[in-house]
């Protein structure tokens, strides 16, 4: 069996992150690993704040932080949302780590070594009042198309056109404010993804056929754009330092690696990080160094960053001429949209992570956000849409079946699974059906088709609800009481089989749902098919209690209120 190396594109560590972000990377690669780990596998989920680049000393800026400090605390308030989100990383790092450095600056020189890094002499925008180079981003002045006078050196915000600095009109310092700009000649390090162009072609040839369509047109694109040099260090104070023993000039004015040559970089360093904890036991390079084979490697995104993780990492990995893992599978997402209209992180518009625990536990969000993954399109974000979904089928279909069956039962027959009836036309047919649904769910999520997962386990959940409006428990006691019992016990080894099997994308609930029963020995991480068929595995007389509701139904208020709250128009 291969081991699972997992990875998601690493949140940015400026801001809490929207649901967007969060469906498009972590959370199904939370589903994914989830389930592996169920069936057996040896799986290590990996993820990461990235922290280096303009946007983090920018918000460290506007916090009067030093920027360090405010990575510190912007690390810890992400991870405390994602724990909120009971996303089970095996460990979740930090690109500034002293691992990530290390890592990142011997790729350099490899690259180096390789031939495919060359130092070029560029004009830069140099501010004597700050005594720095400013990155694009930190010059501002008025766009030249549409007057905007806040655009960016990189892009003006109003009409979204991609700038250079030199394009600005009455160009200044973000920092200090200061006009006194000149151009001066800079040096920085160029990697050679020219002469690299055809390795990445053959390597995306070999593998773009397993990936899916999102992910290999995009790579494709990028390639028959051709691969063309980039500047792989700026002038910062925050990011990983130029090596001073291959670049003792760069390393001496203070440039720094650009934050997309190290954040990748860091997937690695992170894994390093966790084994740096337990030495004895976990070993790092045994996930990515001369691996070949033995380790899948999926990783999980949204659209815009496929291409660095199907073109310009590799691109990188295979320069290093080092054996390191390459990804296996890329796992892309669209969009989300809030309303059909862009989530902001900007502009604070659509709905933040921690905004949403505020509201309603993770599960809710967990179950409603894979269930519409905008997998094969965007997919939009509407209050009414979550609403109606929650009460549908996380309150209705399974919720009140777990509560129902529960509650007669107890009411009927005590607080022990009742004992009585032999199994008939119906349970058989009810078996192969939960065996079938069962088959297609794993199927799906081998697949990693999260949406086609998530229909097939509502239909599993409705397959116990159609059971018991056929089989009408509250009838059958009147006539005859061991049918009753049957049909009871039936359905409450369905609802153990939900637990186990609903395990990947509503954690806690499963667990509630688990603990329901007091079985003696209740480790087994998967059902077979057998046991989906026979649905025995909850024996007569196993002690069980009933749980509180286990999703609360929305009411039209509750949808006001979040309208309300959060906008519920599209202002696209
Ligand atoms: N931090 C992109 C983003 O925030 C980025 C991903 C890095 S993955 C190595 O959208
Ligand atoms: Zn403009």
């Amino acid at each position: 069996m291969a081991r699972h190396l997992i990875t998601s594109a690493l949140p940015y560590i400026n801001g809490i992150k929207h649901l967007g972000n969060m469906v498009g990377s972590m959370l199904p690669a939370d589903v994914y690993s989830r389930y592996l780990r169920q069936r057996g596998h040896d799986v290590l989920y990996i993820c990461a704040t990235d922290e280096h680049g303009t946007p983090a000393e920018l918000a460290a800026k506007e916090q009067g932080l030093p920027v360090d400090e405010f990575c510190a605390q912007a690390h810890d308030a992400q991870k405390a949302v994602y724990d909120g989100f009971a996303l089970a990383f095996d460990y979740f790092g930090r690109s500034s780590s002293p691992q990530n450095v290390e890592i990142t600056q011997h790729f350099a020189r490899k690259l180096n070594e390789n031939g495919f890094v060359e130092e070029r002499a560029i004009r830069q925008v140099y501010s004597p009042t700050d005594g720095r180079f400013l990155p694009d981003r930190y010059v501002e002045g008025t766009c030249p198309h549409c007057g905007y006078d806040k655009a960016r050196g990189d892009q003006c915000e109003n009409c979204t056109r991609v700038l250079d600095p030199t394009d600005l009109i009455n160009p200044r310092s973000a920092i200090s404010g200061s006009t006194d700009l000149e151009v001066r000649e800079t040096k920085h390090l160029f990697l050679l993804q020219s002469k690299l162009q055809h390795e990445v072609e053959e390597w995306v040839a070999r593998h773009e056929a397993d990936w899916p369509q999102l992910a290999s047109s995009i790579a494709r694109k990028w390639l028959n754009e051709g691969l063309h040099d980039r500047a792989i260090t700026r002038d910062l104070d925050w990011g990983v330092p130029v090596p001073a023993d291959t670049w003792p000039d760069l390393a001496a004015e203070g440039k720094v690696f650009y934050v997309w040559f190290d954040a990748p970089i860091e997937y690695i360093g992170a894994t390093k990080e966790w084994s740096d904890l337990d030495p004895e036991n976990r070993d790092w390079k045994s996930w990515w160094y001369d691996v070949d084979d033995t380790v899948r490697y999926t990783e999980f995104m949204a659209k815009d960053n496929v291409p660095f993780h199907t073109v310009m990492f590799p691109a990188t990995e295979l320069g290093v001429r080092e054996p390191w893992k390459k990804v296996d599978y890329v796992k892309a997402f669209n969009w989300l949209t809030y309303y059909g209209g862009k989530f902001s992180t900007s502009q604070k518009r659509g709905v933040f992570t921690d905004q949403a625990l505020e509201i309603l536990p993770a599960d809710y969000w967990r179950y409603f956000l894979i269930a519409n993954a905008p997998e094969s399109d965007d997919a939009s974000f509407t209050w009414e849409h979550f609403t109606a979904t929650v009460n549908k089928d996380l309150a209705d279909t399974l919720g009140n079946f777990v509560n129902r069956v529960l509650s007669f039962s107890k009411k009927r027959f005590g607080e022990e699974v009742p004992a009585g009836g032999e199994p008939g036309p119906a349970e058989v047919a009810l078996g192969e059906e939960i065996a079938r649904l069962l088959a297609e769910y794993e199927e799906q999520m081998e697949a990693l088709q999260f949406r086609k997962a998530a229909a097939a386990l509502r239909a599993l959940w409705s397959a116990g609800n159609s059971y018991l409006e056929e089989k009408a428990p509250w009838l059958e006691i009147k006539t005859n009481k061991d049918g009753a019992a049957l049909t009871l016990r039936t359905a409450m080894n369905l609802i153990h089989l939900y637990a186990v099997v609903s395990e990947p994308f509503i954690p806690a609930t499963a667990a509630t749902m688990r603990s329901v029963f007091t079985l003696p020995d209740d480790t087994a991480p998967w059902v077979t098919e057998p046991e989906a068929k026979s649905l025995t595995s909850v024996p007569p007389g196993t002690p069980f209690t009933v749980p509180p509701v286990l999703f609360a139904k929305l009411t039209d208020e509750d949808l006001e209120t979040y309208k309300e709250r959060f906008g519920g128009e599209t202002t696209a």
